[in-house]
């Protein structure tokens, strides 16, 4: 059997020499073109990104290296993590000496409790999630093997060993913060052979949880895992990291604009509205009451959380997957019931709303409705948990890409009267 590393090794070598031979034989065929509206829409469509963790088809949702989410469901967090790095699933040997990699780490310095406990009390936990993860950065091995002189061939192995230092520590940092902000108890230590999944539930003080709650954060950690390259944390963390900033000011960057209500906040303001929605009408509501406040949310100006998505014109599989959970564990519980019918009235409105591209649930939907099933019901928490998860595709996409030896990330600007000119000089 090979070590992560020596399988890695060999992988980057093909990798390198498969990513050479395309750049000499094809660096100038064109892949797509970009229009003014999309350069004034968020870049919304332009192929300008690599990414081999994943990919995200929009009539098909999230596919990991090859492999479509819903063969991926009964998966751990490492195994999937171990298959965004390696394009390859672990077998069993390789998933002890991978997770051993994980296991080692797990001790949370106590330098960062002193940090997190120093905070305003009203921080929030997003906030102390990347507070957390940045003043770690002074143990990068990226950058104490950079100031030491090391070679450009070797910056993914370290990035690798950064990025098992910090998944390792980040169940306990993200339990902790649980127990902490929200009053809960002392602080619970890791147990050190435990799984990433199992130790997270141990370390939050959820072990007698009712039945179900382990599997439901093992799906919801490979659920959250990766989205492709082009979603603001995956990209923010891309962009810092191609300035060969080490992993802990990439990640934590890129969990910044996790941080953001139209990205993964948007399961906290999901579960807001839908809460807002049971107690107005008192339990399960009616689909013409849904309606009703699905109205009035959109007049007040806001989206509806959950629903629509940059890329997607289906319903996420990760919504799917979600749904088919909540139907085996919990299908009584009205707030479940009210994400169920609120999936049968909100995507006929807003198909007639003509600027909306997708009509259909995301991933943020029905994730909150599960948490608060099982008694997580401190919503400024839910982000974080969103966060233990997608750092493995950061953390993935980072290793890679140094494995590619990606330059420095530096599209072109212009300005207005540039484009103006432009136009006026084709026409
Ligand atoms: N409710 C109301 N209006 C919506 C909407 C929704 N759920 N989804 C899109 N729209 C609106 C947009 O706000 C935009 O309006 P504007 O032109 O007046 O600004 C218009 O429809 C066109 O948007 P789009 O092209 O369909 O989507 P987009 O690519 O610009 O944005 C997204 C995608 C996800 C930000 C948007 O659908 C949205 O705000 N959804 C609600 C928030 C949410 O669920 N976010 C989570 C996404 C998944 C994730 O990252 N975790």
């Amino acid at each position: 059997m090979l070590t992560i590393y020596e399988k890695l090794g060999q992988k980057v070598d093909v990798w390198r020499a498969e990513g050479a031979a395309l750049l000499k034989d094809h660096g100038n065929f064109k892949v797509s073109d970009v229009t003014v509206a999309q350069m004034y829409g968020g870049m919304r469509g332009i192929i300008s990104l690599v990414c081999d963790t994943s990919e995200v088809p929009n009539d098909k949702g999230l596919i990991i290296r090859g492999i479509p989410l819903k063969e991926l469901t009964q998966k751990s967090p490492e195994e999937i993590f171990y298959l965004m790095l390696t394009g390859d699933l672990p077998t069993e040997e390789e998933l002890v000496e991978f997770s051993s990699h994980i296991k080692k780490n797990k001790e949370v310095p106590g330098y960062v409790w002193d940090v997190l406990r120093a905070l305003p009390p009203d921080t929030h936990p997003m906030v102390m999630l990347n507070t957390a993860i940045l003043v770690m950065q002074r143990e990068s091995e990226f950058a104490k093997h950079y100031n030491e002189g090391m070679k450009k061939n070797d910056y993914w192995k370290y990035t690798l060993e950064d990025s098992f230092n910090l998944i390792g520590r980040l169940p306990g940092i993200a339990a902790g913060i649980y127990r902490m902000h929200f009053n809960k108890g002392e602080l619970i230590p890791p147990v050190a052979d435990m799984d990433f999944t199992g130790d997270y539930v141990h370390m939050l003080g959820m072990e007698d949880a009712p039945n179900g709650f382990y599997e439901l954060m093992k799906l919801f950690l490979v659920l959250h895992s990766d989205h492709e390259a082009g979603n603001v944390s995956a990209m923010t963390t891309i962009v810092v990291n191609s300035a060969l900033s080490d992993l802990y000011y990439s990640v934590s960057a890129g969990l910044n604009g996790l941080a953001g209500p139209l990205h993964g906040l948007a399961n906290q303001e999901c579960i807001k509205w839908i809460v807002d929605t049971v107690d107005r009408f008192n339990g399960t509501p009616t689909k013409e009451q849904i309606t009703d406040y699905v109205t009035e949310t959109l007049k007040s100006g806001k989206v509806i959380p959950g629903y629509g998505h940059a890329v997607l014109r289906i319903v996420d599989p990760r919504f799917d997957a979600f749904l088919d959970f909540g139907k085996k564990y919990c299908s009584e519980n009205p707030i479940f019931q009210t994400v169920v019918q609120t999936f049968e009235v909100v995507p006929e409105i807003l198909k007639h709303i003509e600027k909306i591209k997708d009509p259909w649930p995301n991933v943020d939907a029905g994730s909150g409705a599960l948490l608060y099933h099982y008694g997580i019901k401190e919503l400024s928490y839910y982000t974080v948990i969103f966060a233990l998860s997608r750092v493995l595709g950061l953390s993935a996409q980072a290793v890679v890409n140094r494995a590619k030896l990606k330059p420095i990330t530096r599209p072109k600007s212009v300005p207005y009267s540039w484009i103006v000119d432009k136009v006026k000089s084709s026409t």
